[in-house]
């Protein structure tokens, strides 16, 4: 086996998703390389010196060019709030370091074009942390599309609602809330959220055409972590669009962080000619399958337990009937990148995949600035 040394930027949750996934992926999925926890960075020393013990990081550093030189490293994981992806992306591709950077791309587009120049110039693989298409049960609902069982598609759906922040204390900036603050994150549930349903839609169903938004901020002004004022808040708290694909078909996108009752809850629904699908992030094992072809005394909705042998990724994890969850939609994209280095082919979704849902994400936040339909 080869090692590929990673180096991580940050530790937050996302680090721990992805630290894990490094630590699993070639027992489950082996092959000619593995990954090995080369150096994990993070500004605070003790705070990096802790995560590194505990996920068995063999080095720290505190400043991520320090980490950008050093030639043990072969691909740097970008685990930091959104603001710094560009310069560290791009940075890293100087350095001829492979990429692995966490959703969204990027602020906005105008970033996420230099990202994609830098890591086109430099030639080294890139890959952006959208999860969700490797959960199994959503890799099967690809595979059913792609063998053409839903025929023409009419309608695509998908709602990301959560309930975290409907307490008006919440601050934000800061370790834990960044995501509440423009500055860091760029946008609320639109880069946050939306971008995880419009990469999946992008990958099951195509290119989006047009979108016509409405945002809300319902809280005002929060405190922010770092000056302990009150500040306005610049995130959007609540987003919806209706979009046309290019086969034709409609969409219809939601989310929020003040659904009460909802955690994190991904859904997903697609209505096609033949057949229909939908999956939800709560009972992510399962497929929902309605084939019109069946015999009409049976028909209806079935539910697909994804956990045999030969639905994708499920030959190497137990045996049939015994499932999977979250965690694992991380370590099959590291098995994906691990495998896309023997073979040499491109890994998605790459930086370009990426750029596509930034594109989408801009023109949501745009059309709903100005009330108006966008092109993408
Ligand atoms: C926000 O709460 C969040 O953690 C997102 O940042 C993740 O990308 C999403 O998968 C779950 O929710």
């Amino acid at each position: 086996m080869k090692d590929l040394n990673i180096g991580m930027i940050g530790y937050g949750f996302m680090g721990k998703a992805h630290s894990n996934a490094y630590s699993q992926a070639s027992h489950f999925f082996p092959g000619e390389y593995r990954p090995v926890l080369k150096a994990l960075c993070a500004r605070n020393r003790d705070k990096a010196a802790g995560f590194a013990e505990n996920w068995g990081y063999e080095s720290i550093e505190t400043d991520w060019r320090e980490l950008l030189k050093r030639d043990d490293i072969d691909a740097v994981d970008i685990c930091t709030p959104n603001n710094l992806h560009k310069e560290i992306a791009i940075a890293a591709a100087e350095a001829g370091k492979m990429i692995l950077c966490e959703k969204p791309l990027a602020m906005d587009v105008a970033e996420g074009e230099e990202m994609c120049a830098a890591v086109e110039k430099a030639g080294v693989r890139n890959m952006v942390w959208y999860n969700y298409r490797r959960v199994p049960a959503v890799t099967l609902a690809k595979q059913l599309i792609d063998e053409g069982r839903l025929g023409k598609v009419f309608h695509y759906r998908a709602n990301f609602l959560q309930d975290w922040t409907i307490n008006a204390d919440v601050p934000q900036g800061g370790a834990a809330t960044w995501r509440l603050d423009a500055e860091a994150a760029g946008s609320g549930v639109t880069g946050d959220l939306l971008a995880h349903c419009i990469d999946t839609a992008l990958w099951l169903n195509g290119g989006i055409q047009d979108v016509s938004a409405m945002t809300e901020t319902f809280v005002k002004e929060r405190m922010h972590a770092e000056t302990g004022q009150k500040e306005a808040v610049k995130i959007d708290d609540a987003c919806s669009f209706l979009c046309h694909f290019s086969n034709g078909s409609l969409g219809l996108f939601e989310s929020t962080r003040y659904a009460r009752g909802h955690k994190a809850l991904y859904t997903l629904e697609i209505n096609g000619e033949h057949a229909s699908i939908r999956w939800d992030l709560h009972d992510l094992h399962r497929l929902e399958y309605f084939d019109h072809g069946d015999d009409s005394i049976v028909r209806g909705w079935r539910s697909i337990h994804v956990s045999d042998g030969d639905q994708p990724y499920m030959g190497n994890w137990w045996v049939p009937g015994l499932q999977i969850g979250y965690e694992h939609s991380f370590i099959h994209q590291v098995a994906d990148f691990l495998k896309s280095l023997e073979t040499d082919a491109v890994v998605s979704p790459n930086f370009r995949d990426a750029l596509e849902t930034q594109k989408v994400c801009d023109a949501v936040l745009a059309s709903a600035a100005e009330r108006s339909w966008k092109s993408i």
